[in-house]
């Protein structure tokens, strides 16, 4: 990759939205934040619209007739309406919104899941999950008695679609849960050819998001996934919200989760009714500030645009990985031809958490460990990796300052 090649958008004047990128992360270093797929920075238009919020509307949503209240409600339900044509949703009704991908996936799994699986079913998972798509689906699986199993990888850090074939064919499969990119790997998994299989064998799918929606164009409806679940942290939007985007007709006849204010419609003593999507599984005062806050992201990400962000950081990405290859004592995880923005790699002689703290010296913030994905570096057979993540505002020069560290790692722990 040419650094002279023509950018797709202005990235200098990105970094300036940035508060956070003009502080020095130690005194004369500047800060080099390699660790989006944790947690995304936030642009100064998501900062100032939360702190406009407060300031001047904060109010209860759906609930009051005044005119604070009915601004808040407009703001966070104009968020929605946002988050649903970013995704292309048919309805806003189909936009839960939740915490974040994992209690998206939790709510799933708790009503959907508890009102549809019993024992002899299977659900399919995948090795290269996060560890929201696992646990939450073992627990459920030791209190329903549903078989859970799990699709490998190949070597080159795709899954092993011959199997998932396999045991679509054979056995009585009722919901297939993957992400579509992992975290780890950076594998982009084919979604809209796996949604297509499993619904063939009369299965759902949910698809998580979490890496795919802040990076590229996603269209729930063309990849025609039953359930989406994504965080707004994770796409330059405040923490505590995200999003469970889920066909209209599976959401209507799914039971509530939590109860309380908001997801009912009526409530006796006798019993209660449920209020109407999206509200029916958003019990109690939601997360405001952070809905609208979320609608501001989304409106920076389209300005910027997905494809031009896609198209950037797949830039950085495959400089990085070429930079990353020529180091003799870098061991890169995960060759999939289609790849999200993030590498992972291990640094022969060096554990994960050393060479991370020895980059945090030299201002590059990136992350050491297992990822959420214990079960993913028990297939690859590391305890741990160094993950370097990038998005929109990261350049081409920190990935040679990262080249330069890890280089620099080596030579300390060689000496
Ligand atoms: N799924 C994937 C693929 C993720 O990468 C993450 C977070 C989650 C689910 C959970 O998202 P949350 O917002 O509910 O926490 N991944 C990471 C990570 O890779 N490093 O820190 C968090």
């Amino acid at each position: 990759m040419n650094q002279m090649e023509v950018l797709p958008f202005d990235v200098e004047a990105v970094r300036q939205d940035f508060p956070i990128l003009r502080q020095e992360h130690h005194a004369g270093t500047p800060l080099i934040y390699l660790d989006n797929g944790a947690s995304s920075q936030k642009p100064a238009q998501v900062i100032d619209t939360i702190s406009d919020y407060y300031q001047r509307y904060h109010a209860n949503v759906h609930r009051g007739i005044h005119k604070l209240s009915e601004a808040a409600t407009a703001a966070y339900e104009d968020a929605r309406r946002k988050v649903q044509q970013h995704i292309n949703a048919s309805s806003r009704r189909e936009v839960i919104f939740t915490r974040g991908t994992t209690e998206s996936i939790n709510l799933v799994a708790q009503t959907w899941g508890r009102a549809n699986l019993k024992p002899g079913d299977v659900v399919i998972s995948t090795v290269m999950e996060h560890h929201a798509n696992i646990v939450s689906w073992q627990m459920l699986a030791s209190e329903r008695g549903f078989t859970l199993r799990y699709l490998p990888i190949l070597v080159d850090g795709t899954l092993d679609l011959a199997q998932y074939e396999r045991l679509l064919q054979s056995e009585p499969v009722k919901l297939v849960v993957v992400t579509h990119c992992s975290n780890v790997l950076g594998t982009i998994n084919p979604i809209a050819n796996m949604a297509r299989m499993a619904h063939a064998a009369g299965a759902l799918l949910l698809a998580d998001g979490a890496q795919s929606v802040p990076h590229m164009p996603v269209d729930v409806q063309a990849l025609d996934v039953d359930f989406m679940a994504f965080s707004s942290h994770k796409m330059l939007g405040p923490t505590g919200i995200g999003v469970l985007y889920g066909k209209r007709d599976l959401l209507e006849a799914m039971p509530p989760w939590m109860g309380g204010g908001d997801m009912i419609s009526r409530v006796t003593l006798q019993g209660s009714t449920w209020n109407n999507l999206p509200y029916k599984f958003e019990a109690g005062t939601p997360s405001i500030a952070e809905g609208i806050g979320l609608g501001a992201a989304v409106d920076y990400l389209n300005a910027v645009g997905m494809e031009q962000i896609q198209l950037y950081t797949d830039q950085l990405t495959t400089y990085a990985l070429d930079h990353l290859h020529e180091i003799p004592q870098v061991k890169i995880f995960g060759a999939a031809p289609a790849r999200g923005s993030l590498v992972s790699f291990a640094i022969e002689g060096i554990h994960a958490h050393d060479a991370a703290q020895l980059l945090d010296s030299d201002g590059i913030a990136v992350r050491a460990g297992h990822h959420c994905a214990m079960p993913l570096h028990e297939e690859l057979n590391v305890a741990a990796s160094v993950r370097a993540s990038f998005y929109l505002y990261n350049t081409f020069a920190e990935i040679d300052a990262l080249a330069a560290s890890v280089r620099r790692a080596i030579g300390v722990y060689s000496a």
